[in-house]
């Protein structure tokens, strides 16, 4: 048996050190390394598993050609020419019928490795005069907040929350979408600090918080704009740290003043004593830090939601102190942007949100999508308005390819299946969000069957279009180097990545805000209304927008990370239906008991799933994981039949937590 160090690329932010021991080419376990001391010897459930991925019956291992209706699953195994012949007539096809903006690429989060995304793939497309995807599932209004207030400014590292005296998880669970960060709250815990936990149900943490907010989803920017404005009308608020270090205070505190904590409370439903009691104790601790997760981002005031969260700590003098400030995602402050801009498409490129897939395939014209190719996403598992992602699937006159490791119900419906080897198959320039470390991790294994890297099936792409040019940094190793180049504190990178596998951007592991990182717009000040985003919201930054519930479709249905899955990857494994999680009083109010089934609809599609009463949930809030595939419904269609594809007020970001349902017992 030998060992092999690795790095995690998953969508999740803590990055893991791997060993993976493998013997005959073949992966016997994986364990949680050292290196990135964030993972202190242990990791998820998932990946100790990720075998089972790598294995398992539903591991795609060969190209296959469709011979049967779409969804059918019916294919043939081919080799790679003849697969790759079958793309390149697909997508001359559909450029020379409708121009080069009928293909659109597809990909989001099946891995954050710097080799598998933003890499060859776009240079392929953009060279190719494709669409563009704005990829916006996930983090796109929050990143348009964070980096219009702060610029890219490295947050809170998670290690340092053990010297907070007070932690707010705001719409964050770390205990199954960030594991790394639970031993670090309990010791924290241990020394004292308080815990304020902001979810409309009772996680992990809440269950053990000192404070519980459990407000109605989609109504943290009335709370935190009532918080920022009971600190100001207090005289609470900090007042040489603004005048130092922030713009637009006044202009803040005025839109701010519209919400009283009485107003806030009747908005979210927490109570006016739970808000003052939040303000008690973060006012009253130092170093208190605000752990910001995407629980708050998913709705329509998502984006002014998190930059008014992200005020709260500059308002209240937070800054300066280890443990203290705020982090949500690390990925901004560190990027090798100036190589990755070498791909960069025509800026007048057709650009399609991805959170509209069903909408682009089923109405767009001049040109219409004619040709989809899908790599690292799952889009009919994953994408709001799955009922009409799904009929833009079975359109007999699209040609799909999608690149992908397991039989997903997207790769069901393909014209061309290709295989894609794993982050234990190709080498990987891998990195998280919710850390600032870099790691250059080999194939542990070999490919399993036929599967190829997105960097092979790309540049071999390149080349058969003819569109690969004599400057391009062939291998993956130059590719890196590339990279590596042009990034800040590169060269110094490159080199430490070669001794021992891992380095650290420029900024440090374990940066304090507003002492050894300053934000990084135009002044170094902190923009409480940053004018881009104020122009970006449809009526302006920190307008709240009305919950859409209506009288036929009451609950808010939320559909949060579940422990075993990351988005839709792994849940092949998962037997057993989808359930739907109803809170007591909405329960008994339907005559619906633990089993039951239901129809959960509204006037955009419905799921039938068995129901679980749960007292986590607070009344008028019903819960459906993410993740679930198609085969876990009886009828075929999971949450994201019910997510509209409404955009958030920032980044044309997804609004999975808008959906409002009805439950009708079946
Ligand atoms: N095991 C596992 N880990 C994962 C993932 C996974 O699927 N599984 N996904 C990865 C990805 S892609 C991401 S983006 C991150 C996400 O990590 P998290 O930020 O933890 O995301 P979610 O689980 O979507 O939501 C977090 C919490 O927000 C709450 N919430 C829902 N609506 C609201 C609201 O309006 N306001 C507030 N305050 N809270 C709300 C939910 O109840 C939930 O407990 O996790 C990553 N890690
Ligand atoms: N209802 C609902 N839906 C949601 C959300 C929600 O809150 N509610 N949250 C959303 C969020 S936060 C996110 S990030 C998205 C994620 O949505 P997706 O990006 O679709 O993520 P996954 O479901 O993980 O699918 C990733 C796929 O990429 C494949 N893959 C992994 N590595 C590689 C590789 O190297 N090459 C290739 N070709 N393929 C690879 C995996 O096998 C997997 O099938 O889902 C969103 N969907
Ligand atoms: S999914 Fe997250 S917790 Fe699990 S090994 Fe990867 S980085 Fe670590
Ligand atoms: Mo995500």
């Amino acid at each position: 048996m030998e060992t092999r160090r690795s790095a995690c690329p998953l969508d999740c932010p803590d990055a893991c050190t791997l060993h993976v021991h493998v013997e005959d080419g073949v992966v016997r376990r994986i364990e949680g390394g050292h290196d990135n001391p964030l993972t202190a010897g242990f990791i998820c459930g998932k990946v100790r598993n990720f075998a089972e991925h790598v294995y398992g019956t539903e591991r795609v291992r060969a190209p296959l050609l469709r011979n049967g209706p779409k969804g059918s699953g019916e294919f043939v195994e081919v080799g790679w020419d003849a697969a790759l012949d079958a793309v390149e007539t697909g997508l001359r096809a559909s450029m020379e019928r409708h121009g080069p903006e009928s293909v659109l690429p597809y990909c989001y989060g099946g891995s954050n490795g710097f080799l598998t995304q933003d890499a060859w793939d776009l240079r392929f497309f953009h060279r190719l005069g494709a669409s563009r995807i704005l990829r916006t599932f996930c983090a796109a209004p929050s990143g348009r907040a964070a980096t219009g207030l702060y610029g890219r400014m490295a947050g809170v590292a998670l290690e340092d929350y053990v010297h907070a005296r007070c932690i707010v998880l705001w719409g964050v669970n770390p205990n199954a979408s960030g594991i790394h960060l639970v031993p670090i709250l309990k010791a924290a815990r241990e020394r004292g600090a308080k815990l304020i936990v902001v979810d409309p149900r009772r996680t992990p943490q809440a269950a053990l918080a000192d404070l519980h907010l459990q407000p109605r989803p989609g109504t943290d920017l009335p709370i935190a704009l009532a918080l920022a404005n009971a600190i100001f009308e207090r005289g609470a608020h900090d007042q040489s740290f603004l005048a130092t270090n922030a713009c637009e205070v006044h202009e803040f505190r005025q839109r701010a003043a519209a919400w009283s904590l009485e107003r806030a409370a009747a908005e979210s439903g927490c109570g006016v004593a739970q808000l003052e009691q939040f303000l008690g104790l973060y006012l009253g601790a130092n170093p208190a830090v605000i752990r910001c997760g995407w629980g708050p981002e998913r709705n329509r005031n998502g984006g002014s939601a998190t930059a008014a969260i992200l005020a709260l700590p500059a308002i209240a003098g937070k800054f300066g102190v280890r443990g203290g400030g705020y982090s949500m995602s690390q990925s901004g402050a560190w990027k090798p942007d100036s190589a990755r801009a070498l791909n960069a498409p025509a800026p007048n490129t057709r650009a399609i949100n991805m959170n509209q897939l069903g909408a682009a395939l089923t109405n767009l014209q001049n040109p219409p999508v004619a040709a989809l190719f899908v790599y690292n996403a799952n889009p009919l598992a994953t994408a709001p308005d799955q009922t009409r992602v799904l009929q833009g699937l079975q359109r007999t006159d699209l040609f799909t390819v999608v690149h992908e490791q397991s039989m997903t119900d997207t790769a069901l419906h393909a014209d061309v299946v290709l295989p894609a080897t794993t982050f234990l198959e190709h080498r990987e320039l891998a990195r998280g969000y919710g850390s600032l470390f870099v790691q250059d991790a080999a194939p542990a294994i070999p490919p399993v069957g036929l599967a190829r890297s997105n960097h092979a099936l790309f540049s071999e792409l390149l080349r058969r279009f003819g569109l690969d040019q004599d400057d391009d940094a062939l291998s993956e190793e130059d590719y890196l180097h590339q990279l590596l180049e042009h990034a800040p504190g590169g060269e110094r990178m490159a080199a430490e990545l070669r001794e021992r596998g891992w380095s650290i951007p420029p900024v440090g592991h374990t940066p304090v805000q507003f002492a050894e990182v300053m934000p990084l717009t135009v002044d170094g000040k902190v923009h409480l209304v940053p004018r881009e985003l104020d122009r970006e919201a449809p009526h302006g930054l920190y307008h709240y927008a009305q919950d859409p519930a209506t009288k036929a479709h009451p609950l808010a249905l939320i559909s949060p990370a579940r422990a075993d899955t990351i988005s839709s990857t792994f849940a092949q494994q998962i037997h057993g239906a989808a359930e739907v999680l109803v809170a007591p009083m909405d329960a008994a109010a339907r005559g619906l008991n633990t089993g039951m089934r239901v129809r959960v609809w509204n006037a955009q599609g419905a799921a039938e799933l068995p129901v679980r009463i749960s007292a986590d949930l607070r009344a008028g809030t019903v819960l459906i994981h993410k993740g679930y595939w198609r085969r876990h419904a009886a009828n075929g269609f999971t949450s994201n039949a019910l997510c509209p594809d409404t955009l958030a007020d920032l980044g044309g970001g997804a609004c999975f937590n808008d959906a409002r349902v009805e439950l009708t017992p079946l």
